[in-house]
């Protein structure tokens, strides 16, 4: 079996009964109910009317490892921001593993194969434990939180995620009080990843890393789709981080480890360019990349990639209110 050990109340296949099974639907529909109100979901209709510039893969929309998945909304979620049309968000993708390009991931992980898939965690904890993806997905509430997504290179989406918070996967293993930071890890998997073979700077696997009080932030999401489905390859699948307030390259994607130690692991692109990209990464206007600047982004809307608008980049990617606390120390005219 995969399943090493598991908490308790995890449902396996086998003891889902379909009481159990109705009741968090139930429980589910319950919570959209309340919320479908509240979702801005206009101006998505007319995506891609005037797309004459896009590259073909744009017309990669359907994914057949997508599955149905519904998630109550969330009051963190972007108010007042158009939403980055769904083609977009599966076909302008960074997952170097799958190729440098930006349309290269949604092509070159098609086949990505994410069943079984089991996610360890390990380390400070009082009870390590091995998780098949299918009992996470049964017993983790789902929420939808549509998010604001900066990437370091400067530009930008915003994306309705699924997910559960980190918080409520790390309370069940229970961090012990060593446990200052947690470390994640991406598959490493040549035969499926082609970025993984022959030469690359990158020294793979991926690995990313966050402070425990960041790890337990309640933005922090554990994400399991977006746009009603399940993640498609290119995004991460079946599981990958999302820190809303910081740059992308620390949102790690298809996770297979998560480990809770004392002192701070090393992160992928820290160790590539220590000058240009920080442990910490958080989004901020005030600091640019040593080759760029960060007081905007290229906003990834309707129409063609190449004549995305650019608009104003916000301290903690618009999330201070919810995170400026744990930086009080850090000096924010700083990159780290
Ligand atoms: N394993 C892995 N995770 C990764 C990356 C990667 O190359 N490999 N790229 C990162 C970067 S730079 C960004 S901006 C986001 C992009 O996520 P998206 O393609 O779903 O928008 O994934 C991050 N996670
Ligand atoms: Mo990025």
């Amino acid at each position: 079996m995969l399943i090493k050990s598991r908490p308790s109340w995890f449902l396996s296949e086998n003891d889902a009964t379909p009481e159990s099974i109705y009741k968090q639907r139930r429980d589910i529909v319950k919570k959209l109910g309340i919320a479908a109100a509240a979702v801005p979901f206009a101006s998505q209709t007319h995506a891609g009317l005037f797309d004459v510039f896009s590259s073909s893969n744009d017309k990669v929309t359907e994914q057949d490892s997508r599955m149905t998945l519904e998630g109550a909304s969330s009051e963190f979620s972007t108010k007042g921001l158009a939403l980055t049309p769904e083609n977009k968000v599966l076909t302008y993708n960074n997952f170097y593993e799958f190729g440098t390009g930006k349309g290269e991931p949604a092509e070159q992980a098609k086949n990505f194969k994410t069943t079984p898939w089991t996610i360890e965690i390990t380390g400070e904890v009082a009870k390590p434990v091995t998780l098949d993806i299918a009992d996470v997905m049964k017993n983790m509430k789902i929420e939808e939180r549509i998010y604001r997504h900066r990437c370091v290179e400067a530009w930008s989406m915003n994306v309705p995620w699924l997910g559960f918070p980190l918080a409520s996967l790390l309370h069940l293993v229970q961090p012990t009080s060593k446990a200052k930071y947690v470390a994640f890890e991406t598959l490493y998997d040549p035969d499926q990843m082609p970025g993984q073979r022959g030469f690359s700077s990158i020294d793979y696997p991926y690995v990313e890393g966050l402070t425990i009080a960041e790890a337990m932030n309640p933005l922090t999401l554990m994400t399991v789709g977006l746009y009603g489905k399940t993640l498609a390859p290119q995004n991460g699948a079946p599981l990958r981080l999302i820190v809303p307030w910081k740059y992308g390259f620390k949102g790690i994607k298809s996770i297979v480890k998560i480990h809770l130690l004392e002192k701070q692991p090393p992160t992928t692109w820290n160790l590539l360019a220590p000058d240009e990209y920080g442990f910490y990464a958080n989004v901020n206007p005030n600091v640019d990349h040593p080759r760029w600047s960060q007081a905007s982004e290229r906003f990834i809307g309707e129409g063609s990639v190449f004549s995305s608008v650019r608009q104003e980049t916000l301290m903690f990617n618009g999330y201070g209110e919810q995170v400026a606390s744990l930086y009080k120390n850090l000096d924010l005219k700083r990159n780290y």
